[in-house]
Order: C-alpha cells, then sequence, then structure tokens
C-alpha cells in the first residue's frame, strides 16, 4: 500500500459518551478546522470528507458513571455499527478510511469494519492506557476505556457482536506504545494474553525508532496490513492538554511524528484513526494541531 496519491476517506465521530468528560464530541470540528484536509491534498492526496456520524447528545442521555455499568452502552453501540459500515464501504471501496474522534470508544467500529474488509489485521495501539478493561475491572464504566478488548473479542456482546467476527485482530497482532497509566485487571488482561506492550520506560530505554520497529514487526508480521488507533493522550499532556485523562511524562510531539513518519516509510498502514481531542480543555488549539502534524507525517509529508 504506497501512501501517496491515495484516496481517503475522513470519517468525523462526534462521540464523548465513552468519556466521563464532555467535549471529545467537538474533536472531529476542531482537527478539521486545524487545517486537515488541505495539508493531506498537498501531499497529493485526494480527499473524501465523509463528514459526521449523528450522535445523540450527551445531556439528553446523561448517566452517572459507576463502576461495572457500562455508561450510555445503547447509543454507543448505535453509533459503532453505523462507524463499521461506514470504514467498511470506505475500504471495500478502495479508500483509507481515516476516522476523527471522539472519544476512544469510537475504535469499537472502526476495528470492526476494517477486520471485516482485511482478513489478517495488524493493530498498533498508541496511548497513555490499555483501554482492556470489561465491565468487570472497569473502575468508571466508561467504554473508551474497553476498546482494545472488544476489538480482542473480549466485553459486553452488543459490542463485540458488531461486525463479523467477534475477534477482530489477535493479541499476537496487537501492539500497545506509550502505556503508562494501566489498572490492575488490565495488567493481568495483557499479561495472560501475551500482547507487547512498549511502556513510556520503554520508550525512553530503547529510543522511539526501535520500539515503532518492534511495534510494527510484530503487528505486521504474517497481517494484511495495520489499523493506527492513536489516541492524543499518548502524548505528553504539555504538547497535547486537549485530552480528557490527560497522564504526566508521554510520548513527546518530536517522537510521535518520528513514529508516524516510520509508519508511512514502511508502507503497510489501510486505516488510522485519531481520538480523544477535547477542544474544551485544549490550550491554544495545541491538541488539534498536534493531531494535524502527525496525521500530515502519517500520511507521507516530508520535511525535505
Ligand atoms: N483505565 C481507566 C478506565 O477504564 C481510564 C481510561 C481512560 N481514558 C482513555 N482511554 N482516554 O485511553 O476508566
Ligand atoms: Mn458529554
Ligand atoms: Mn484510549
Ligand atoms: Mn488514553
Amino acid at each position: 500500500t504506497k501512501l501517496t496519491g491515495r484516496t481517503l476517506s475522513i470519517i468525523g465521530v462526534p462521540m464523548d459518551l465513552g468519556a466521563s468528560r464532555c467535549g471529545a464530541d467537538m474533536g472531529p470540528t476542531a482537527i478539521r478546522n486545524a487545517g486537515l484536509v488541505s495539508r493531506l491534498e498537498q501531499v497529493g492526496h485526494s480527499v473524501k470528507d465523509e463528514g459526521d456520524l449523528v450522535v445523540k447528545r450527551c445531556s439528553s442521555l446523561s448517566v452517572p458513571g459507576t463502576a461495572s455499568s457500562l455508561r450510555h452502552l445503547d447509543e454507543i453501540a448505535a453509533v459503532n455499527e453505523r462507524l463499521c459500515e461506514a470504514v467498511a464501504k470506505a475500504a471495500g471501496d478502495g479508500r483509507l478510511p481515516l476516522v476523527l474522534g471522539g472519544d476512544h470508544s469510537i475504535a469499537i467500529g472502526t476495528v470492526a469494519g476494517m477486520s471485516s474488509r482485511v482478513d489478517k489485521l495488524g493493530l498498533i495501539w498508541f496511548d497513555a492506557h490499555g483501554d482492556v478493561n470489561t465491565a468487570e475491572t472497569t473502575p468508571s464504566g466508561n467504554i473508551h476505556g474497553m476498546s482494545l478488548a472488544v476489538a480482542l473479542g473480549c466485553g459486553h456482546p452488543r459490542l463485540t457482536g458488531i461486525g463479523g467476527k467477534t475477534e477482530k485482530v489477535q493479541p499476537e497482532h496487537t501492539v500497545l506504545v506509550g502505556a503508562r497509566s494501566l489498572d490492575p485487571g488490565e495488567r493481568e488482561f495483557l499479561k495472560k494474553r501475551g500482547i507487547l506492550v512498549f511502556t513510556m520506560r520503554d520508550i525512553e530505554r530503547l529510543g522511539i525508532e526501535e520500539v515503532m520497529k518492534r511495534a510494527m514487526d510484530r503487528a505486521a508480521d504474517g497481517t494484511d496490513g495495520l489499523h493506527l488507533s492513536l489516541d492524543l493522550d499518548g502524548l505528553d499532556p504539555c504538547e497535547a492538554p486537549g485530552v480528557g485523562t490527560p497522564v504526566p511524562g508521554g510520548i513527546r510531539l518530536r517522537e510521535s511524528l518520528l513514529a508516524m513518519e516510520l509508519l508511512a516509510d514502511a508502507g503497510v498502514l489501510r486505516s488510522a484513526e485519531f481520538v480523544e481531542v477535547n477542544p474544551l480543555l485544549d490550550r491554544q488549539n495545541r491538541t488539534a494541531l498536534a493531531a494535524v502534524e502527525l496525521i500530515g507525517a502519517l500520511f507521507g509529508e516530508k520535511i525535505l
């Protein structure tokens, strides 16, 4: 998959029901307004902006957050069904899906849609968090903390049942990059399944280049290409403050840009999503601008 002159489908998902803080529903607008489409066109891609999916307002559905209940399950399942269809349609028509979040619960639909079009899908999950909680382990009831577990086939049947197969990706083709906030149940989940995790400590010691090489080796080995699910809270909050659950000590913007360039060079990307941009919590639009820089690098922008 060459990354120049592709047709990309941009799909916005203005959803914040999977998170406890409001505002990630404005992420797609903020990322577009930071100049996304023209940047992609400058690299030589043709861009089909499919607009935003319709998501019910959070205020009309507000439910208190409690551990072990899945907040807003019905609406999140419905949105992800539609997202799965939109992603599968775009990929089936030969366009590369670029999904804009929205909280990270939307990865459920993106991965489901891609796995219906790609026989074996590899997955790189760039995030401060593991997002492998289930109803049994969640400390918050927030579905954005469960989306990777769902992609691996574990979770509420309303969510794992979206798309064709239950297990959208295999644990041996799934890699986490940037982890620094894992719940006890998540550590157990990741260890039990042998999922490769590059924590911040690993990134500090090995360097981002080596980490990405190893991540791509694992996720692309024996697969038909990769999906990148990038949670902006993987970056350090000093450079991406507009996220609902910031964790200090993250990946620097320059390292993240190199990671995107290495992915672009490898030519294995089938789809991508950029999630958790929350303009209400942002400063000087830094996080939306960072997202656009990252997307530019991922889709082949060159400095020289
Ligand atoms: N692990 C916590 C939970 O399940 C926090 C999840 C956090 N937020 C995210 N996910 N942005 O990456 O509630
Ligand atoms: Mn809300
Ligand atoms: Mn996440
Ligand atoms: Mn996160």
